[in-house]
């Protein structure tokens, strides 16, 4: 039925207009909710005569029919438009090419020991390694370091409440080879050592190589010869090293090794302190009564050993000078290394 009304054409022309379901919702609720102005025509047909009274109360609820009608189209046509704009803001380009993958690579710590590691396995040597973690007979007592040695102090130890220690040195892996193969013995021990002491130049964990070599015939020639051959091919220069006279309760002679300074060839720049040298690492024959405690027959054997600190020798070849950026792991001073 066509019903010409004032009333009805606002609903409807509000409802086309409406952009959202709330408003909607309130418009259904002005119109034909218990109170709503459609709604309130229905009161006053009690006041009408009988034949108008059924003529009016079917125009009424037609009204509302079409009120609903109009209501439910418009949220279709609302729910169409909102899916269409989601839709649109998620549409995804198949057709662009993939982002790549980043390429991952090693710490300069872990390049350094693999460096190192590789030049002595070259000469002969294999890997060895320990516990972290370390009972203070392999750390200090077998290294000939008693219970009240100055060197104990020295080497800041972390004691943990077992009564054991996180080792300050990879010293006693080679202890523990010794305790268990028997010789001749050619082994590094690369690894994490610890100390409590933190600053600018130190860290309280770093990492440590160091070097046993058991035979018949090590002596301090061939110690030199051995340290030598390896600095040359670390720094791929033949620079002169030199061998000072110094002590380590472990090895008797003990020497420090220094090795002309690569930046200045030897001319004093900042990176050795205007000194033309630069401290590289320790060594020394291994002292007999190490070699016994182990239970290494000294009436055969002889021993030379040798240790370096591996963030010292990072930094000598990368350049790099400041220590806590080796573990800050920053990814912009991180990926620099890779490749
Ligand atoms: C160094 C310097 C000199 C060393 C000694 C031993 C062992 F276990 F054989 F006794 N391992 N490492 C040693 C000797 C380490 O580091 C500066």
């Amino acid at each position: 039925m066509q019903i010409e009304n004032p009333l009805l054409e606002e609903a409807l022309r509000a409802i086309e207009k409406s952009l959202d379901e709330v408003t909607l919702e309130a418009l259904r609720v002005e119109y034909t909710g218990k109170k709503g102005r459609i709604t309130e025509k229905l009161k006053k047909l009690g006041s009408l005569p009988p034949e108008e009274r059924r003529q009016e109360g079917e125009v009424i609820n037609l009204m509302k029919k079409r009120v609903f009608a109009a209501i439910s189209a418009r949220k279709e046509v609302l729910v169409a438009e909102a899916i269409k704009i989601q839709l649109d803001a998620e549409r995804i380009d198949v057709t662009l090419p993939g982002r790549g993958k980043a390429q991952g690579g090693l710490h300069p710590i872990s390049l350094t020991i693999e460096r190192i590691s590789s030049i002595f396995l070259s000469a002969g040597y294999e890997v060895a390694e320990g516990p972290e973690i370390e009972d203070e007979y392999h750390n200090f007592e077998a290294l000939n370091i008693p219970q009240h040695h100055p060197a104990r102090a020295m080497h800041d130890t972390f004691y943990l409440s077992s009564g054991e220690v996180l080792r300050t040195h990879t010293s006693p892996v080679q202890i523990r080879v010794m305790e268990n193969a028997a010789p001749p013995l050619k082994i590094i021990c690369p690894g994490r050592v610890y100390r409590c002491d933190s600053d600018l130049t130190h860290t309280p964990m770093f990492h440590q190589v160091e070097g046993l070599l058991i035979d018949e015939q090590a002596n301090f020639a061939s110690l030199k010869g051995t340290i030598e051959d390896f600095l040359h091919s670390y720094f791929e220069k033949e620079l002169p090293v030199r061998f000072r006279p110094s002590y380590f309760p472990f090895t008797e002679p003990s020497a420090e090794v220094d090795m002309a300074c690569a930046n200045c060839s030897g001319k004093g720049c900042r990176i050795c302190s205007n000194s033309g040298w630069l401290e590289i690492m320790g060594c020394g024959m291994v002292h007999p009564k190490v070699l016994e405690m182990s239970g290494i027959d000294t009436n055969r054997f002889n021993g030379f050993a040798f240790g370096m600190g591996v963030e010292r020798l990072a930094m000598l070849r990368y350049g790099v000078g400041d220590l806590r950026t080796y573990f800050e792991n920053d990814l912009r001073f991180l990926s620099q290394f890779v490749g």
